[in-house]
Parts: structure tokens; sequence; C-alpha cells
């Protein structure tokens, strides 16, 4: 019996061999990095699902190059920028990879655009709203999304002009994106006149936000504005609740997220603001048929699905109009000034590789769930 089958799994070994059945089928690799696991999985997560729908569907409807499939590659940089030029690295030194859509945080974004520019591929951020990260000079680098110098004016025009606050705290967690956030919020606030009753910066990762709640307390300020992300800011939220403080937190995109809701707990949460870096995509009727393939396959879409979904498809075009998979020429397209149609509206980008869409949103925490206010 053994002899037997030996006989039999030799030859068809070497008929699969000999007829190509083996070979590999060509493929183009798509890369996304961010983080993936830790405490800001849920948004790094929404990043890895847009970019594997828009991969999917892609795929589904027929090849980008004649012959070739395309591949999604995911690295989880886990928030953290080593890691993050670990992924670029990863990234660059494989051949068959055409673009990264990614990363998710400006302090991950940052050190790895300048890998990407080395190795002359690609990196469109869905997410990553730093505005010096595209003021390097690196023409490999693209941007889906508004920036902090928006959305740091628009929240603190909105804090002043429509919330009617005067007197503020701010806090940052000491990151690219949040400190830069802060600052942009601070300095607009102070020039309407708005007076910053003091600042202090935290660390990701801290849990007991007591001591520096109890310090802001007796300030008794109309608003407290956050620079940072959801697991810091959930905490902030449920521990200013719990010291009977009465303003509500504002913040960026780096909140806007339904665990943060979860984490703070809706009754806490109640009343919290958030500027969003585009528009009120699940509400618009183009993305309907996005919303549904999203949900059917992930649950219910998050703060950067449209994104980072726009992002990836941007990638794809570009490829397809490129018609080869030399990384110069789809560099070459992106930075050709040419519009790419999406969720978001016409995508083209500028000199630096930011889109010239400038659009800010503000949502608020009513009856447990993120509500839009308007687009500012
Ligand atoms: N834009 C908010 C979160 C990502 C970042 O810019 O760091």
């Amino acid at each position: 019996m053994r002899n037997f089958r030996i006989l039999f799994f030799i030859p068809l070994a070497a008929i699969i061999a000999f007829s190509g059945c083996g070979k590999k089928e060509p493929v183009i690799k798509i890369g996304v990095s961010a983080p993936f696991t830790g405490d800001q999985a849920s948004i790094g997560l929404t990043i890895l699902n847009g970019t594997k729908l828009a991969v999917d569907q892609a795929n589904a409807k027929g090849e980008i190059i004649p012959g070739y499939k395309l591949e999604l590659v995911p690295i989880d940089d886990q928030h953290n920028p080593t890691q993050a030029v670990t992924a670029a690295k990863k990234f660059v030194s494989d051949p068959e990879v055409l673009g990264v859509v990614g990363h998710l945080n400006s302090s991950c974004t940052k050190p790895a655009s300048q890998i990407y520019h080395n190795g002359r591929l690609v990196q469109i951020t869905p997410a990553s709203t730093n505005p010096d990260i595209s003021k390097q000079g690196y023409d490999t680098f693209f941007r889906v999304c508004a920036t902090d110098d928006l959305q740091g004016p628009k929240a603190a025009q909105f804090a002043f002009n429509e919330l009617g606050a005067r007197n503020i705290y701010v806090i940052d967690d000491k990151t690219t994106y949040g400190k830069g956030l802060a600052d942009e919020f601070k300095k607009a606030f102070e020039k309407l006149g708005g007076k910053v009753l003091g600042r202090q910066g935290i660390t990701q990762g801290d849990k007991d936000f007591t001591p520096l709640l109890t310090k802001i307390r007796p300030l008794n300020p109309d608003l407290i504005f956050y620079g940072g992300i959801f697991p810091e800011a959930s905490l902030l939220i449920k521990q200013s609740k719990d010291l009977n403080i009465k303003a509500p937190l504002m913040a960026g995109d780096g909140i806007f997220d339904m665990t943060l809701i979860n984490l703070a707990t809706p009754q806490a949460a109640e009343g919290t603001y958030a500027t969003m870096i585009g528009t009120d995509v699940k509400s618009m009727p183009q993305a309907r048929e996005f919303v549904q393939s999203y949900e059917e396959k992930f649950g219910p879409i998050g703060s950067y699905s449209a994104y980072s979904f726009d992002a990836a498809n941007i990638l794809i075009d570009a490829i397809r109009q490129a018609g080869t998979t030399n990384r110069e020429k789809v560099v070459e397209v992106l930075k050709s000034g040419k519009t790419f149609p999406g969720l978001l509206g016409q995508t083209e980008f500028d000199a630096n590789g930011d889109t010239k869409n400038k659009i800010v949103s503000v949502f608020r925490v009513k009856d447990g769930k993120w509500e839009h206010v308007r687009t500012v």
C-alpha cells in the first residue's frame, strides 16, 4: 500500500510542476498599515476593512493590468513609529508592492513617508492629518483627508461662535497629531478673542486623569479641548463626569469612533463634540452601495472606512492608468493633476499631495450615537 502511494504521488507532483499548475499567478500587491491590534484597533481596522473592500471589488470586476490579480498585504504598525518604519521597509523591499494605504497616526506616517519616498513607493494616508507631513517634499506622499491647520481653526470657530465658549482648557497627548491639533485650535481660539485658562500634556496609555481634572475643575472652563485619540479621551470624559465637571469635551477626528462612547459610557459621553476631516459620508446617497457592502462584510462603517476605500480605489485606478508594474509610473499618474471620483467627491491632489477637498464636519454625541451637526 505504501509503495502504491509513492508511485501515485511522484507522477502527480511531476505533472503539477511541469504543467505550471503550481506556478504562482502574477500579483500586484497593495500594502495597508495602521494599528490592527491594541487600544486603537477599532479605528485602525476601519482602514484595513475599507482597503480590503476596494481590493476585493477591483478583483471581482476584473483585471487591473491584464494577467494580474491584486493582493492585499496588511502590516500592523501598533501605532508605534518604529513599527511603522519597519512596515514601510518591508513594503519597499517587496517589488510586487505598488502602493500603500496608511498609516493612521501622523507620528507613524511622518517617519514612514521618508522610507516610501526613498523606495519610490506611493503612500496614500486616509487619516494622518498633521499638515507638516506633506511639507517634507516627498512626491510619493498623498492624502485624501483635510489637515489640522483647517480642522483646528474650524473647531475653534464652532466652539467660539456656536457653543459660545469663551474660557477653555486645552489638553493634548504630546503626539505629532495631538499636539499639532491642539496648537492650531488654541491659536485660532485666542485670535477669536477666547481665553485659554491652561494647557497640559498627557501621555498615551495613561489611565488616571483625576489629578489633572481636579486641577481644572475650579477654573470652571466652558469647554475642554483635547488633541488626541479616543482611548485617553474616553477616560477624560468619564473621569470629568465623575468629578462633576460640566464642561463638554471637544476633540478632532481621533475620537470619532463608537468605542469612545462605549468606553466613556453613553451617559458620560453625551454632549461630546468631534470634528471630522470630511463630509458626513454615511448620509450621502452615492455612499449607499458602499455602506451596504461594507456593513455586510465587516459591520458598521467607522471613522476611516470611506477614506481608506477612496484611498485604495485611487491607488488602484492609478495603477490601472499606469498600465505597468513600474512604481515610478504610478507616482507619475498621481502627480499628474488628474481627478479621481469617489465617496469623498472628486479628489484632486495639490503639489504637496494633499487633497483639494477642504471639508470639516462637526459631530456630537446624542442619545449614545454620533450625530452630524453640520459641515463647517
Ligand atoms: N487624524 C487623527 C488620527 C491620526 C493622526 O493624524 O495621528
